[in-house]
């Protein structure tokens, strides 16, 4: 079926980018078409020349309106489609949302370079202190958020938001490489593991791999 929203994504395995705009579409249940575009692929960049300004997925597509880069994309969902409820409802919950997000988008420069998201490989937990310093960084974060403001339910500020489905490749990879956090940490993040989305996220990223493998065998 055709709908109005589109997401252009990339791989299920490694991209962590694409998965936060389309956890968030999954999560608030917004009908969309997606067009994945497999970044190993000699011609992705020909492909993503077709969609994408910055030639990086993700990309979103609403009729003649292109929005790319996963913060702006939940920005545009949350005010197009979920009339605020993106965001917590609470001022002092939505500031400090909004600031973790710009935090997690903006910053966490080591993690991202020595740990990118590769779903279902285990890792070695090589690290340096940079890196430690981040994972520290991300440990107060949730366990901080949880306590101040986690009230009304288990995500990081009660109900699922948009900061949720931006920690999730963080909790991922976090997850591979078997970082130690402390409790109240670990416990948010296997809840963002065990979210149903992500399972199917999980799930597809096992069936690329599978395919991958497959076809070097072959
Ligand atoms: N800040 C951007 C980062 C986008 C990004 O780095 N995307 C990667 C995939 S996760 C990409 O498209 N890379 C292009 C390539 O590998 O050719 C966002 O959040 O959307």
């Amino acid at each position: 079926m055709m709908h109005e929203l589109n997401l252009v994504s990339g791989n299920r395995s490694v991209s962590a980018a694409s998965l936060t705009p389309w956890l968030l579409l999954k999560q608030f249940d917004l009908p969309f078409n997606e067009i994945s575009i497999d970044l190993f692929r000699d011609d992705a960049i020909e492909k993503l020349g077709w969609f994408s300004p910055s030639l990086k997925v993700p990309v979103l597509i609403h009729h003649d309106i292109k929005v790319w880069d996963a913060q702006p994309i939940c920005e545009y969902l949350n005010e197009s489609f979920l009339e605020g409820r993106g965001w917590p409802s609470h001022q002092k919950k939505r500031a400090a949302a909004r600031s973790v997000c710009a935090e997690l988008h903006g910053d966490f420069h080591s993690f991202k370079q020595q740990w990118p998201m590769q779903c279902h490989l285990r890792l070695v937990a090589r690290t340096d202190a940079a890196l430690d310093r981040e994972i520290a960084r991300l440990d107060s974060i949730m366990s901080c958020c949880r306590r101040k403001f986690g009230d009304g339910g288990d995500y990081l500020f009660g109900k699922f938001s948009i900061v949720d489905a931006f920690l999730a490749p963080f909790a991922i990879t976090l997850d591979s490489h078997g970082a130690q956090l402390t409790a109240p940490a670990e416990e948010y993040c296997q809840l963002l593991l065990r979210n149903p989305h992500v399972q199917e996220w999980l799930y597809e990223a096992q069936l690329e791999l599978n395919t991958v493998r497959f076809a070097k065998a072959g």
